[in-house]
């Protein structure tokens, strides 16, 4: 079965997340067809992409899969695994890529979002950023995402809570462009998709280039990265972060003793 479907109509590419059982988790298969999506449609010069779930989800996508983060001691977010070479494929994708949300966003999902240039959601879309439920130390890529959206002050509420956040939250904090009613969310979202392609495609090209290198957030001394990796490593490293793992493929709430 297609763990994504994908439709080209008017140089608009449309990607379906489509594993409802596993509720579109970013597993190593499902980023493989995304993967090979995001080629057919830039090889096909679509010249917008919406990212979406099957009309009517309750979950747009429950984020990584948690049955294939590394087992303990490992970086549970490498640079060069599947899902952050997802978050950089949509991120340095030459065209516009819009995230079109109905149902839940969970974790490492709401970075996926982030990394879109545009969100659109309805109603039911809601969003929670998981690393604290688990005990993941998130990366320093992933972060000045949400820090650029959401200002420090929210971003860090997001991240120590892990609590959902409704649509109205959203939107106020910038993480929707627009949140229009579930009935209307296909049309509206098709309707600025065509906005773009009636506009110049290198000039939107190089704007959203130009958007990407002046938000990638504040050089970094060599002491400042490596500090990062180190506190990092003592989370990784800790039976909480066995614990929170476990607990999930127990399906019970983690019991944290903060080692
Ligand atoms: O038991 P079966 O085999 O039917 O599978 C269940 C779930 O195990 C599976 N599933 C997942 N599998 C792997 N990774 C996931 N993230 C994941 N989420 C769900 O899907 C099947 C149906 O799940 P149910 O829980 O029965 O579905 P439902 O009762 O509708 O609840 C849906 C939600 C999404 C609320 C629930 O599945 C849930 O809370 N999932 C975990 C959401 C989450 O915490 N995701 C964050 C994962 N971590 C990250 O993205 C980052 C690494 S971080 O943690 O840093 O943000």
């Amino acid at each position: 079965m297609a763990l994504v479907l994908t439709e080209m109509t008017q140089q608009i590419g449309t990607l379906t997340m489509n594993n409802p059982q596993k509720r579109n988790c970013l597993s190593h298969a499902l980023i493989e067809d995304f993967f090979a999506a995001l080629d057919t449609f830039e090889r096909s010069k679509m010249r917008v992409i919406i990212l979406r779930a099957s009309a009517g989800s309750k979950v747009w996508s429950a984020g990584h899969d948690v049955h294939e983060l590394p087992r303990p001691g490992r970086d549970p977010l490498p640079y060069n695994s599947p899902f952050e070479q997802l978050l950089r494929r949509v991120q340095d994708y030459p065209d516009p890529v819009i995230a079109m949300i109905e149902g839940g966003v969970w974790g490492g999902a709401c970075d996926l979002v982030l990394t879109c240039d545009i969100v659109i959601g309805c109603e039911t879309a809601t969003f929670a950023m998981t690393p604290a439920k688990i005990g993941i130390p998130y990366n320093p890529s992933g972060m000045i995402h949400f820090i650029n959206v959401l200002g420090l002050n929210k971003a860090k509420e997001m991240f120590f809570t892990a609590a959902p956040m409704n649509a109205s939250e959203a939107l106020n904090l910038g993480i929707l462009n627009h949140l229009v009613e579930s009935d209307k969310l296909e049309s509206f979202t098709r309707g600025l998709a065509e906005k773009i392609v009636g506009n110049s495609p290198l000039a939107i090209r190089a704007l959203k280039e130009e958007f990407r290198l002046l938000s990638k957030g504040h050089p970094m001394d060599a002491e400042t990265y490596e500090k990062i990796g180190a506190i990092r490593r003592c989370v990784y490293d800790s039976k909480d972060y066995c614990e929170g793992i476990l607990a999930f493929h127990e399906k019970r709430r983690p019991q944290f003793k903060g080692e």
